[in-house]
This record gives structure tokens, sequence and C-alpha cells, in this order.
């Protein structure tokens, strides 16, 4: 320890010293620093000296710490895993990461797309879904969203796309929401956006959990085997928890609530052991069912419905570990469309070609060198090497000559380097299974791309009336957000009415704007039949697994009550959070003390799928005096959740306007079954839907 003032930190105190064992703080080229505390001055007052290379180390390492946020999907959560094959699908890929059996590490990275990377977790926005498989034949990603199809046909529309979401160019608003000018404005002149704009205004913009929350590759992929012969495949994560989504109202009141809902959502999750899961599903078919469809399968606007070509389940995704370092993981991360592995191959969808030039290239601008590809998270786990050399931040150190091939620095015993090889070698494949036509040099588009309406019109029609509510009033709430250009509204209208008439009245009606034109459809759409798996609340499940329950309590609430409660919650796999007006807790009607788990003011009812109130009359009284417990309550059942609540409380859901209904119940069993679910047919009484 050296003498003196210097070492003293900013309250004047010695600072602690590390003694003999403990690691001691360096530079990062490794010399000992003795004061972290101050820095170097000519005299005790004077200027700070130019040779203190301890200061200017730190803050020019600090300077940079932050790099360029990816131009889409800058603000996701990561986390690490593991990918089980259990299924036998040798007959169609030879890939090592389908072998029955295998297990392969992955990494997960969940995601909004317009937002920046401080931006928040639930805005009405389509997630990402991308996973790396470190398979032993090299990185598989897997690079998709939580919705099948997509708002554009062909890459060259992407910066179109990505400019006119984001926030707006001169104005630097609104971050993170499509719900303004420029994006309406794009998209109405764009049909082929119209069916991702049903996924994007149904509530599968609003998942409650990434962890329930489907996942997609949207584009058909192929799969080889090892005689090479291809099928073609979509692939779908179908989540453990079932699909659930959250209500409009209850988004961006969770946004007020909790900037990081999801990603909370996750690390905790993982943290408790409550490992999220989905399955892996493929849906397989061939070149005489492409051309027997009234859409083209390279075209990633469609999907194909589920029944006609049924999931078959190949794999299990067990998230289990969260990142040891946000920046190091989740953030540097880079995933590839490009990162495919033999029995794997790509189509010529034209927005997957384009895909594969972009990921590339935006990993040479945001990670800074072109061996990215050695950081730990990108790195793969099968041994790797070839002749490519040098480069910025290149951190192997290859030994002796061989920087190129061929070479015969073998024949004179000096190390030669690794070979292609064959038979384990990526083959592209040669003989497509069908058709990926080839000829002269245009630029168009295949002829079914012109189909924008049919599948729009399929998805609106597989809904629940009250989904088919909640889509036609979103697109009411973001054309309402066109605040300058009058001619979008009615135009995006127009395009509505080849979707379905009904859906273009409602949407006009909740504008107040009369019925537009029909706009002219480049083909005809045409009627499908309806298909359940594109719905959410017939994918839903009954269950409190992965659920949140908000107790509301205060002083003198009943012990016993509140304890069942908790018990009978947590028995279903719920989560039971104890909510009272102080963090500390109230005294009950024993005399026993509970602590509460979140402070009324701060821990709002939308962080919960169901509340019970738990109060004695004294307690309720008290509560209604707090405008918190009131919004409590309310919004509870705005949202349609399941409310518990014990006689005493009935003051309570008075003022906040609660009317009985099936969800409304007894802080008791009929609450915990009530709990699992949400009563949408409350919707149309308690709000204007369109
Ligand atoms: Fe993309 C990131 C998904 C079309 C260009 N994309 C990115 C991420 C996901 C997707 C999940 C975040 C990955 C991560 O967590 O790091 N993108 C999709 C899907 C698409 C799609 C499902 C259509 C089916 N993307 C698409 C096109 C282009 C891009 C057509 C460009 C031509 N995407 C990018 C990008 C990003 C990206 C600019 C930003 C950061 C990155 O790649 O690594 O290159």
């Amino acid at each position: 320890m050296s003498n003196g003032a210097t070492n003293h930190g900013a309250g004047g105190e010695p600072h602690q010293q590390a003694s003999g064992d403990e690691q001691v703080l360096t530079t990062n080229h490794g010399v000992p620093v003795s004061d972290n505390q101050n820095s170097l001055k000519s005299g005790r007052r004077g200027p700070t000296l130019l040779e203190d290379f301890v200061l200017r180390e730190k803050i020019f390492h600090f300077d940079h710490e932050r790099i360029p946020e990816r131009i889409v999907h800058a603000r996701g959560s990561g986390a690490h895993g593991f990918f089980e094959a259990t299924a036998d699908i040798s007959e169609l890929s030879k890939a090592a990461v389908f072998k029955k059996g295998e297990k392969t590490e992955v990494f997960v990275r969940f995601s909004t797309v317009a937002g920046g990377a401080g931006s928040v977790d639930t805005p009405r926005d389509v997630r990402g879904f991308a996973v790396k498989f470190y398979t032993t034949e090299g990185n598989w990603d897997l690079v998709g969203n939580n919705i099948p199809v997509f708002f554009i046909q062909d890459a060259i529309k992407f910066p179109d796309l990505v400019h006119a979401v984001k926030m707006e160019a001169d104005r630097a608003y609104p971050q993170a929401g499509s719900a303004h000018d420029t994006f309406w404005d794009w998209a109405s002149l764009m049909p082929e956006s119209t069916h991702m704009l049903m996924w994007a205004m149904s509530d599968r913009t609003l998942p409650r959990s990434f962890r329930m929350m489907e996942g997609f590759g949207v584009h058909t992929f192929k799969l080889v085997n090892a005689d090479g012969h291809a099928s073609f495949v979509k692939l779908h994560w179908k989540p453990r928890l079932g699909l659930q989504s959250t209500i409009w109202d209850e988004a961006l009141k969770l946004q007020a609530a909790d900037n990081d809902y999801q990603r909370r959502d996750l690390w905790e999750a993982i943290d408790t052991g409550a490992f999220p899961q989905w399955d892996l599903g493929i849906q397989v078919f061939d070149q005489a069912f492409a051309e027997a469809q009234p859409y083209d399968v390279l075209d990633a606007t469609k999907l194909i419905p589920e029944e006609d070509v049924p999931v078959r389940i190949v794999g299990t995704l067990t998230l289990n570990r969260n990142p040891d370092n946000f920046f190091a993981e989740t953030e540097q991360v880079a995933f590839l469309p490009t990162n495919i592995v033999p029995g794997i191959d790509f189509t010529n969808d034209p927005l997957l070609q384009g895909r594969l030039f972009s990921y590339l290239d935006t990993q040479n601008s945001r990670l800074g060198t072109t061996n990215f590809h050695q950081i730990p998270i990108n790195a793969p786990r099968c041994p790797f090497g070839n002749f490519q050399r040098d480069g910025k931040m290149q951190t192997q150190v290859p030994k002796g000559r061989a920087n190129y091939e061929p070479n015969s620095l073998a024949a004179h015993g000096e190390e030669g380097g690794p070979r292609e090889s064959r038979d384990r070698g990526f083959r592209t494949v040669t003989a497509p299974s069908g058709s990926d036509e080839q000829g002269e040099k245009l630029r168009v588009r295949a002829e079914l791309f012109a189909d924008h309406y049919s599948q729009a019109r399929l998805f609106y029609r597989s809904q629940t009336p009250a989904e088919q509510a909640h889509i036609a009033s979103s697109f009411v709430f973001e054309l309402s957000k066109v605040g300058l250009l009058d001619q979008v509204p009615p135009r995006m209208v127009a395009n509505l009415r080849n979707v379905d008439e009904d859906l273009a009245r409602r949407v006009a009606d909740g504008l107040g704007i009369d019925l537009p034109e029909k706009a002219p459809a480049a083909r005809e759409p045409v009627d499908l039949p309806s298909s359940g798996a594109l719905s959410i609340h017939k994918n839903m499940k009954e269950t409190l697994d992965g659920r949140a329950v908000g107790i509301l309590f205060a002083e003198g609430s009943d012990a016993s009550t509140l304890d069942s409660l908790v018990a009978a919650v947590e028995a279903e796999g719920g989560k039971a959070v104890l909510v009272s007006p102080k963090v500390n807790g109230a005294p009950l009607s024993d005399g026993s003390k509970r602590k509460a788990d979140g402070q009324l003011a701060g821990t709002p009812s939308q962080l919960f799928d169901a509340v019970a109130v738990v109060v004695s009359e004294d307690g309720c009284a008290a509560l209604l005096k707090e405008a918190a417990a009131v919004q409590f309550v309310m919004d509870a059942f705005g949202h349609l959740k399941a409310i518990g609540a014990s006689a005493e409380a009935q003051p309570l859901l008075d003022k906040a306007g609660v009317q009985k209904d099936e969800g409304v119940t007894t802080p008791d069993g009929s609450f915990v079954s009530a709990a699992k679910r949400r009563f949408y047919d409350r919707e149309p009484a308690i709000r204007m839907l369109a």
C-alpha cells in the first residue's frame, strides 16, 4: 500500500486492499493497479496527468463499450439450452442434429423487431425466435419469428419495410411501434404485406411470454437424406405451455409496469428451474404437393395449413441456463441463415436468398471483424479449421506455414492443414425435388406470388369472434394514429375489402370513414377451408403452469384463506405473488405477519394472469381510499382475468365496477380453476371493440 491521501476512497476512508490470496485488479496488460479511486494529479488540487495510463485505459475502454445495435431485432433476451431429437427421420434428413436421441447444445435469442436495444418488451410487434444449434457438423441457425409468414416476398424490399416501420426519419419517433404514418403509408401500398398484417394486428404480436408463443422458420427449406434425396420442409416450434397472449390495453399498461416484462419472465423461469420447452415440428411435402397448391411454396407470405400437411414432432428444445453475461452472449451472438449443415438446404425463396447475404454482412459492421465466429457464443463446438487467416481481432494462433491449399507440406513432415471431404462435407442439392426454375435473367416474381389476399382471408376467418374483434380494433387503433396522410386509412381499408368485407366495414366504421372502393386485386382471392391452428384461443392451455397469480392482502386479512390460496396456486404449478400496500407486509387475522412480494403501487394487476383479493372489512375500507387498489381490481376485470375475492372485498369490487360473471369467484378452489383461463366473453360488455 502506498502512502498518503491518494490511496483513500472518495469518502476519505482508506480503501480495502486485496489480501495475498485475492485476485489483484490489473490493467488490460496485466499491470497491478494500486488505486482504482483516484486519478494521478500534479499536486493535490492540480491537473490530471496524461501519463495516467490506468485512468486512460479505463476511460478508453469504457468509451467503446457500446457496439452498433442490430438494425432490426435490437432488443432481445437470450438463453442457453439443448435440443433433443426424439424421432427417427433419417429417411428425410441425414443431419446429425436430427439423429434420434442426439442432444445438441443451443443458444436462443428472442427479440422484438422495431424498437432499439433499450426499448420496452411489450409493444405490438413481431417477436424474433432465433436458435443456434451447435451441432457436431457445424452450427445450424434457424432464424425465425413467432409468425409463419412475412411482410414481403423479395429481400429487395426489406430496407423499405424497415425504414417505414422504425421511428420516422426526421422526428425519431415513435419508438418500437408500427402505429404511425410511414409504416401504414408503405403497408397500404404493398398488398403482399396483407397476410402478415392480419397476423401483426392479431394478439400474436402481444405474447404473454416468450414461453407461450410459437416459432416458425417461415421459409420452405429442404431436408436431405443420406442418398441425397431432398424433401421440402416448414419448421415450427410449439410451446409446451400452450399459446397465450395479452390484450392491447394490458400490453400498454405492461409497458408502464415493467419495461423488461418478457426478459424478466424468461430469466426468472430459468432461474427457478421452470425450464421453458418447445417441440420442434416439421411439415414435409414434395414437389407434387407444391405444384397442386393455389399458392407458391417459395413465397414467404404464404403458409401451409396444418390441416393439409400435419405437423410431425421431431424433437424438443429446453432452455435451462441463463447467460453469464448479457453483452458477451446475447448481444454478441450472430445468427446467420447461411449457417446450415449437411442434411438441410435452402430453397429458391427470394426472401431467403436475400437473407443469405444480409446477415453475414451485418455482423461485420456490428461486431467489427470478419473473425466474429471466434467469439465464444458464435464459435462452433465441433472442431473447425481452414486457411482463412488474420483480420481484426484474430484470436487463433495457427502454427507453421500451411496457409494455402493444395500443399504438400505433409510430405516434408510439416503440418499441412485440413482438407475438403467429399463424403462428410456439405453438398448443395443438385437435383432438387422438383424444378427450382432457372432460365432467363428477370426481375420478376412467379405467377402465384400475385395472390395477396386468399391466405389473409383464411387467417381472418379461422379466428374466433373475439380474435376477429381484436384484429379489427387493432387496425382501427393503428390507422387512427396515422396523422398527416389522409389518403392512407381509406387505401388500407380498400385492400381489406379483398380480405373480408365485414372486416373492412368494421375498420371503416371504427375510423369513422366511408367504405372506400375495393382495391383491384392482382389476382382474385379464393376461399380456403379454415384452419384451427391459426387461432390462439383454440390453442391455449387451461393451466397455471408458467402463470402468475397476484394476491392482494392488507392488515387483518384472514391468514388461513391466504395461506391455503398460496398453497393451492403453487400445487397447480402457478406462482403466487403477495401484494400489499406495504412491502414489509401486514399483520393478519391471527396476529402473524406475511411479507409481500410486491408493493401495491408498483405491482399492478397487469403483471398477473389472475388476481385474488383477500381482505378483512377494515382492510377493504382502507383499500377503498387507495387508487392503486381500485385500479388493481378494475384492470384485472378489464383484462378479462379471473378474480377471486372474499366477501369482505365486495365494496372494492363494486368501486372497481366489477360485474359478477363466471370469472369472478371466491378465493378458493373455484378461483384456482378459473385462474387457468381468460374470460373473453366478458369483453363486449366492457369495451367498445370494432
Ligand atoms: Fe432478419 C435479424 C428474423 C427477414 C436482415 N432477423 C433478425 C433476427 C431475427 C430475424 C429473429 C434477430 C436475430 C438475433 O437475435 O440476433 N428476418 C427474420 C425473419 C425474416 C427476416 C423470420 C423473414 C422470414 N431479415 C430478413 C430480410 C433481411 C433481414 C429479408 C434482409 C434482406 N435480419 C436482418 C439483419 C439482422 C436481422 C439486418 C439484424 C441483426 C442481424 O441480422 O444479425 O441482417
